[in-house]
């Protein structure tokens, strides 16, 4: 990873922003700026240099991991009041808005506010350039997909119905952490029947129906990278409209990734599944957006929904996930990952989507 050339990027949006520093509290950009993992650390970063402030149970990772700052560990770890310190002659300095405190930014003040000086909020600067991947964060995110996958097959050889859903989602990402998963990038959803109604169930002591959806959203981290993906199975018999749901949600999927090219809406490829989904007569059950980004993070830049103002560029790796549910009844979702490219969109979810029986 190329932190010197991450870190001269931001230092042109700082300029943009017409600030003379940057204080990042967001940890996953501090990450991506110097290579940092641990939990604790507030970074400045100045056109002159970068200091990455942390606490003394990171002095040896942070030794290990830092590339192109210098690390301070402050006396009775108080990070904010080192880094005001350090900024105290700067008169224009950003700070991460969506990221910091309010006693946080209390704490900036009282340790660096004078007359005239500038506190900037500002928004998504360094996460605008974390959408866009290196060659390599897309080679780390293939990897997490692929492993992810990989898992998907050792759970339909496992679950039947009767099943309790804990116990399902418990042996799946066993199975992830056997196969060398660092961990999950989030929660578990494993839902069957009524209960995949739930866009965001949580896997409980419901049992696997005999015949109904089972909806599966899961992902890894692998190498500090994030995967995502959701397949949705059916135990038994699928009805007639367990059929025309299950080909409404794949014909959107399919319609979304066709619509994904650099310089297109966002909106547009939330458009384009949304269509599909509406003319099959289930416009009013797709209650999320298509997809969004993914990478340190599971959810990033950009966003693929109606409001979504950004456009699609080469290098983003995104989601593309629609979905129907139904109260009651069940839910279904497909989602891939997928690399924008110059030629469309690249899939590198390899698990098949037409309908799986069990
Ligand atoms: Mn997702």
């Amino acid at each position: 990873m190329d932190y010197r050339a991450r870190q001269a990027a931001a230092r042109q949006r700082l300029e943009g922003a017409g600030v003379e520093a940057l204080v990042v509290a967001h940890l996953p950009n501090i990450r991506y700026l110097t290579g940092f993992s641990g939990s604790n650390a507030l970074l400045l970063l100045e056109a002159a240099g970068a200091w990455l402030y942390t606490d003394g149970r990171y002095r040896e990772q942070a030794k290990q991991e830092v590339r192109e700052a210098k690390v301070e560990i402050p006396p009775k770890g108080d990070l904010w009041k080192a880094a005001a310190q350090r900024a105290r002659r700067r008169r224009r300095v950003g700070m991460e808005a969506e990221h910091v405190t309010l006693a946080q930014s209390a704490r900036w003040r009282e340790n660096w506010a004078g007359n005239g000086k500038n506190l900037m909020p500002l928004r998504g600067e360094i996460e605008a350039l974390r959408a866009v991947k290196e060659r390599e964060e897309i080679t780390a995110i293939q990897r997490a997909v692929e492993l992810a996958s990989s898992g998907f097959a050792k759970l339909t050889a496992k679950l039947r119905p009767g099943m309790k859903e804990t116990a399902a989602a418990g042996w799946l990402e066993y199975q992830l952490r056997l196969a060398g998963a660092e961990g999950l990038a989030f929660e578990t959803i494993l839902a069957g029947g009524a209960h995949g109604a739930l866009v965001h169930a949580h896997p409980g002591g419901e049992r696997l129906p005999e015949r109904g959806f089972v909806v599966v959203d899961y992902g890894v981290r692998l190498g500090g990278y994030c995967s995502d993906m959701t397949r949705t199975l059916h135990l038994g018999e699928p009805s007639r409209k367990a059929r025309a749901v299950y080909a409404a949600v794949l014909e959107a999927q399919q319609a979304a990734m066709a619509a994904v090219k650099p310089g297109v809406a966002c909106a547009a490829v939330d458009r384009a599944a949304r269509r599909v989904i509406a003319k099959a007569g289930w416009g009013g059950y797709f209650p999320h957006s298509t997809g969004h980004g993914v990478g340190l993070e599971i959810h990033e830049a950009p966003r693929l929904g109606a409001a979504s103002k950004e456009r699609l560029a080469a290098g983003q790796v995104i989601t593309i996930e629609p979905g129907v549910y139904i109260p009651g009844w069940g839910g279904v979702r497909i989602e891939d990952v997928v690399v924008v490219t110059e030629r469309g969109a690249e899939g590198l979810t390899p698990t098949p989507k037409q309908l799986l029986q069990l």
